[in-house]
């Protein structure tokens, strides 16, 4: 249990811990001189996450072609007040938050159920938390909020002790995010904020068509190309770097071996990069790929296995009418 930085009660209900303490920085600093001097080249995609990157995902959220965030949506409404009944949960704990968008569907079932206490945000944009905890509080007058400035892969051991049932979202199919290995490592990490009465809410993207799949991470706007060039003005403002954004192509495309989606940046030509703060220089054939993100597709098998390695049961497989996304509350298993 490490200190927070910054404790505030701006008033009596909301209470925001912040765990960065510039780990964040170094943790890009290392991701860059590990994937960057790799054969193939390699950053983690929570690097594109900046303001601008942030504001970039929420445009792709709203796209024709980006059919999860919607589809999730849509499933929440549809049997929110089944998972509420279902967990008689007194708080939601929220991993990777945002806007809280998605949240109120949620507050708002628990909230008719009577059962509802406390939203635990946790996420690393310290505005983001601090904004929704200030909204949520004025939308909901019983409800505490205790948020957490923090990394989801750092920080869950600073998520507080539970007033009582809790559920943990995970939502958005950022689980898919994760390598095979690190995703149930990550899951097992997570199974630990849960006790006997507790539940997890996990949002997963499903296999389907490669040319949907593909579109929904290439469109026609070049959005999503933007985000994902996003990661090289975050390297250059923040190594002092000099990576030329437009000198890269934006590729997606769909691993069927893998079942997962693929980003990377594509050299247009050869080219030399220097990573100052880093006192490196990263150089690139022309055509040669930086992975920049992985994206899982999964099946009920999956998620299904995904979950038994953490010691997690299925208990509810909520998915919409085209099988498009898939919503699972899962529990330890007994
Ligand atoms: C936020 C990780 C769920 O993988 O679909 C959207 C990020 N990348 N378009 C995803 C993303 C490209 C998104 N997640």
């Amino acid at each position: 249990m490490t200190t927070p930085t910054e404790v505030t009660r701006p008033h009596g209900r909301v209470r925001i811990d912040s765990y960065l303490d510039g780990g964040g920085e170094r943790s890009l600093a290392d991701d860059v001189l590990d994937g960057l001097t790799r054969p193939f080249k390699e950053l983690p995609p929570k690097h594109f996450y900046d303001a601008r990157g942030a504001e970039l995902f929420d445009r792709i959220c709203e796209l024709p072609e980006y059919y999860p965030t919607r589809t999730e949506r849509a499933i929440l409404r549809e049997r929110a007040d089944e998972i509420a009944a279902e967990t008689g949960a007194a708080e939601l704990v929220e991993l990777g938050s945002g806007t809280a968008a998605k949240t109120r569907v949620l507050l708002d079932a628990l909230e008719s159920a009577g059962t509802l206490r406390r939203y635990i945000p946790l996420d690393v944009t310290e505005s983001m938390v601090r904004m929704s905890a200030e909204t949520l509080v004025r939308e909901y007058p019983d409800l505490a909020v205790h948020g957490v400035v923090g990394d989801f892969e750092r920080h869950l051991n600073e998520v507080p002790e539970p007033l009582g049932p809790r559920i943990v979202a995970f939502l958005g199919g950022t689980i898919g995010n994760f390598p095979p290995g690190s995703r149930r490592r990550f899951l097992r990490q997570i199974a630990r904020l849960l006790g006997p009465e507790d539940f997890l809410l996990m949002g997963t993207d499903l296999v389907k068509d490669p040319g949907v799949l593909e579109a929904a991470y290439d469109d026609a706007q070049g959005v999503t190309a933007e985000f994902n060039r996003n990661v090289l003005h975050v390297l250059n403002r923040e190594l002092d770097a000099d990576f030329d954004p437009e000198g890269f192509e934006h590729v997606a495309l769909f691993d069927e071996r893998h079942e997962w989606i693929e980003m990377r940046l594509r050299a247009r030509r050869a080219q030399t990069a220097t990573v100052r703060a880093l006192d490196m220089t990263v150089d690139f054939d022309a055509g040669e790929e930086l992975r920049t993100e992985i994206s899982a597709k999964f099946t009920l098998e999956r998620a299904t296995g995904d979950l038994a390695a953490a010691g997690l049961e299925l208990v509810h497989w909520l998915t919409d009418a085209d099988e498009m996304f898939a919503l699972s509350l899962s529990r330890l298993r007994g």
